[in-house]
């Protein structure tokens, strides 16, 4: 395994399976999705994915095929026969269709959504180990060609909506084919919109014409077609590829198909980079996202026992009401017993224990009944008040329980850990940029 892929592959298993890489252990993405922290969070992929695009018979599939060392995708087909085909490294000589490809590249599901594409879908899994196969994914296009060609799904779209889901789009253009038909530009000019700095463009089959001056004017040709549709266009560089044989090796025609190869290395450097930067971001996501779950639930506790002392505080004011209430009723049903009481008494004691006595019959004495029921109507409603604050105030919203507590302690330890990690993974990325890669 070459050190890019280790790191690519470490990177994958950390948010898969965590630090100890067993079936066990929780990794960061699991960690990110526990409702208690609920962060969402995408496990970066462990391969590059590079998709190929050109007119018909520009030279994809037999680039392909020169790149892994196999003669695995066909070459020369006939216009109606392919839709997108990917070519992954796996342990096993497979070749999947349709659904089993959406299976496979389940990022990939929601191109479902253009009618037609399921059945034109391929996957061929090789056991090539040629070049950086085994951090790459291709995706081969369907060649593009005019007239009356019909597609059995909407190819421009496609390749479009593709383009969202690739690191480095390849665009192929052959001296002889339809280079530069309507379809092609239309293609290249709705990627430039926003993939710009996807894209990277080659004359292929360069080989095939004869004369320098002929490939000049060839150049110069796509050059002025492509110039108004493309971003940077500044920068627009178009070298010439050949796949190599017998006949064509000594012809001293340039030959950038070791650039191709950087270009992908240089997608696969980009994306270690972009993993190990994610990687970085979503761990201090997290910790940033702990930290606040602790202190919102310190506020949630805080507001909680505020909220119960105004609540028992409320409760004793009701309960006074309620005894007020109770009293009044007392005294509303046993005044005139208690008053007949007191007067039968006043005659059999002593004159200064009489107004005593009066004193207190008249203390219980309500004169007027209406008064005591608007009294008790005010009170009873004050108490309904009371009771029905007393209910909206003293809700102890969830708190934290000491498990959850030290879960999240435990999280934030294992995350912290990663920072560690990746800082490893970083030196170990900048110590192989000095070697091959
Ligand atoms: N002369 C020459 N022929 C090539 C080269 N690459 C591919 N071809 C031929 O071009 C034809 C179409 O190639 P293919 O890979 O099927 O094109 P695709 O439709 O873009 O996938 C095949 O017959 C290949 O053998 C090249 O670099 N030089
Ligand atoms: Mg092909």
């Amino acid at each position: 395994m070459s050190p890019t892929e280790r790191i690519l592959k470490n990177i994958s298993e950390l948010y898969e399976s965590g630090l100890g890489g067993s079936g066990e252990s929780m990794g960061l993405k699991a960690v990110a999705e526990d409702p208690l922290i609920g962060v969402t969070c995408h496990k970066p992929r462990k391969r590059v994915s590079c998709m190929i695009i050109g007119n018909h018979s520009a030279g994809k599939s037999s680039f392909l095929n020169w790149y892994i060392g196999e003669t695995i995708q066909k070459t020369g087909v006939a216009i109606e026969t392919r839709g997108f085909s990917f070519l992954t490294s796996g342990r096993k000589r497979e070749e999947l269709k349709g659904d089993a490809t959406l299976a496979y590249f389940d990022h990939l599901s929601e191109i479902s959504q253009f009618e037609g594409i399921n059945a034109n879908l391929f996957t061929e899994v090789s056991t090539s180990k040629e070049k950086n196969f085994s951090c790459v994914d291709f995706i081969d296009s369907p060649g593009l060609v005019d007239g009356d060609m019909q597609y059995p799904f909407d190819v421009a779209s496609c390749i479009v909506w593709m383009a969202d889901y690739v690191d480095i789009i390849l665009c192929f253009f052959d001296p002889i084919g339809q280079a530069l038909c309507k379809r092609t530009v239309d293609v290249i000019k709705r990627l430039n919109v926003n993939h710009a700095e996807k894209m990277q463009y080659y004359m292929s089959k360069a080989d095939q014409v004869e004369t320098e001056l002929d490939r000049q004017r060839v150049l110069i040709q796509i050059t002025q077609n492509l110039h108004p549709h493309i971003k940077n266009s500044h920068a627009f560089n178009l070298p010439t590829i050949f796949l190599p044989n017998d006949s064509n090796q000594h012809l001293g025609i340039p030959n950038a198909l070791e650039e191709v190869c950087e270009d992908i290395d240089k997608a696969i450097r980009m994306t270690v980079q972009k993993n190990l930067t994610a990687l970085k971001e979503d761990c201090d996501r997290l910790i940033v996202r702990m930290d606040e779950r602790i202190a919102e639930d310190k506020v949630t506790k805080k507001t909680n026992g505020k909220n119960r002392n105004y609540g028992l505080l409320l409760t004793l004011v009701s309960w006074g009401v309620l005894s007020t209430i109770a009293f009044l009723v007392f005294c509303a049903f046993y005044q005139q017993p208690f008053i007949q009481a007191g007067m039968g008494k006043l005659q059999s004691v002593a004159p200064e224990q009489a107004e005593q006595l009066a004193a207190t019959a008249k203390m219980f004495q309500i004169q007027d009944s209406t008064t005591l029921q608007y009294v008790l109507a005010v009170l009873i409603g004050f108490y309904l008040v009371l009771f029905i604050t007393t209910k909206m105030i003293w809700k102890s919203l969830p708190t934290l329980t000491k498990k959850e507590q030290t879960k999240i302690v435990e999280y934030k330890k294992f995350v912290k850990g990663m920072h560690k990690i990746r800082d490893d993974l970083y030196k170990e990325y900048f110590k192989q940029l000095n070697s091959d890669l």
